[in-house]
């Protein structure tokens, strides 16, 4: 279960540690399947935008910026600049072959094609070796209340910086929207579940908001490993700690287990964090103390080997 960097961070990893296992035959793609976020969806210049999904996709296909987490490296900006030469307002950054992937996918989706195969068509094409599924076809929009009002997810986050103090956070839609095809088999089938290192209220929420999605969480049969997004007190991307604060949670390890309680049955956290492991413990988590930081692909591939030797050990 993914939102935007951390997410696809970590389902790079555990596709390259199925990779150093079974070696690198196409033939056997890692058997993985990533839930992403759609709360973040946005209509930009008249594009459809599914910003968690595409640092997801492009990440798997090992084209991500590797700087920034988003968007694609070694990208040009030759429409946006024309744009903004045109007199349009250009703060959403978009890139030109990421644009490519927008073009794609509001074409398909004008012609009615539901947002779960286009992003497999699209996964194909750029030989993702993983199963992406948007949690939801389903309008799921993240909205933020903040003191100047309710702003769309991408307005409080990239054209307001994530300055706002944020007094609410919704996900419009989540009440009437159906879990994509394949999600709650997903989830009802995998042999381990990853709660990946993503903002738990703006990232993990709206995934759980989504009827039935929760419920396949508390009601599952394969172990649940959640990764803490929070390291010291702070976020290493974004503002999950300041967006926790704000909505009364702990910004620290202990406050994502507090979210997580009931959901999730082991907790990796960073060694900046290893003092709260009886605080954890105490809400029925067990703890691994590891280095939480994915600096380098190496490293993502090394946490998510320490993701999965948790629930072998849980297993033994
Ligand atoms: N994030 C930014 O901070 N600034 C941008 O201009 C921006 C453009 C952008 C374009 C395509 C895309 O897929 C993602 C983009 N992001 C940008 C990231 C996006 O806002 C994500 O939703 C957040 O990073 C939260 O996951």
């Amino acid at each position: 279960m993914a939102g935007g960097v951390g997410g696809a961070r970590l389902a790079d990893g555990l596709a390259r540690a199925h990779r150093t296992t079974v070696g690198d035959d196409p033939g056997v793609p890692p058997d993985l399947t990533a839930v992403v976020n759609t709360g973040d969806d946005a209509e930009i210049h008249g594009l459809w935008i599914s910003p968690d999904l595409d640092t997801v996709m492009y990440t798997l296909a090992g084209l991500e910026n590797r700087t920034q987490g988003w968007g694609l490296e070694g990208e040009t900006f030759t429409v946006h600049e024309a744009m903004g030469a045109l007199g349009v307002d250009t703060w959403f950054l978009l890139g030109d072959r990421d644009l490519a992937t927008h073009v794609a996918r509001t074409a398909a989706r004008r012609t009615g094609e539901p947002l779960s195969t286009t992003t497999a068509r699209l996964a194909a094409a750029l030989g993702v070796p993983a199963r992406l599924l948007p949690v939801t076809d389903d309008r799921l929009a993240t909205v933020v209340d903040t003191p100047d009002g309710t702003l769309d997810f991408q307005d409080y986050f990239v054209r307001r910086r994530h300055a706002d103090p944020v007094r609410g956070v919704r996900f419009e839609g989540a009440e009437v929207a159906r879990p994509a095809p394949g999600v709650l088999d997903a989830l009802r089938d995998a042999d381990v579940l990853v709660v990946a290192p993503s903002n738990p209220v703006l990232s993990i929420a709206p995934l759980l908001s989504v009827p039935g999605v929760r419920q396949a969480l508390e009601s599952r049969s394969a172990p649940c490993v959640a990764v803490s997004p929070i390291i010291g007190g702070r976020a290493l991307k974004g503002p999950a700690a300041e967006v926790l604060t704000a909505l009364g949670h702990e910004p620290s390890a202990r406050g994502v287990a507090r979210m997580y309680a009931g959901l999730v049955d082991v907790l990796v956290v960073d060694h900046a964090d290893a003092a709260q492991r009886a605080d954890i413990e105490d809400l029925g988590m067990r703890v691994v103390v590891t280095d939480a930081v994915m600096r380098d692909r190496p490293d993502r591939a090394r946490l998510a080997r320490e993701v999965l030797a948790a629930v072998q050990e849980l297993r033994s």
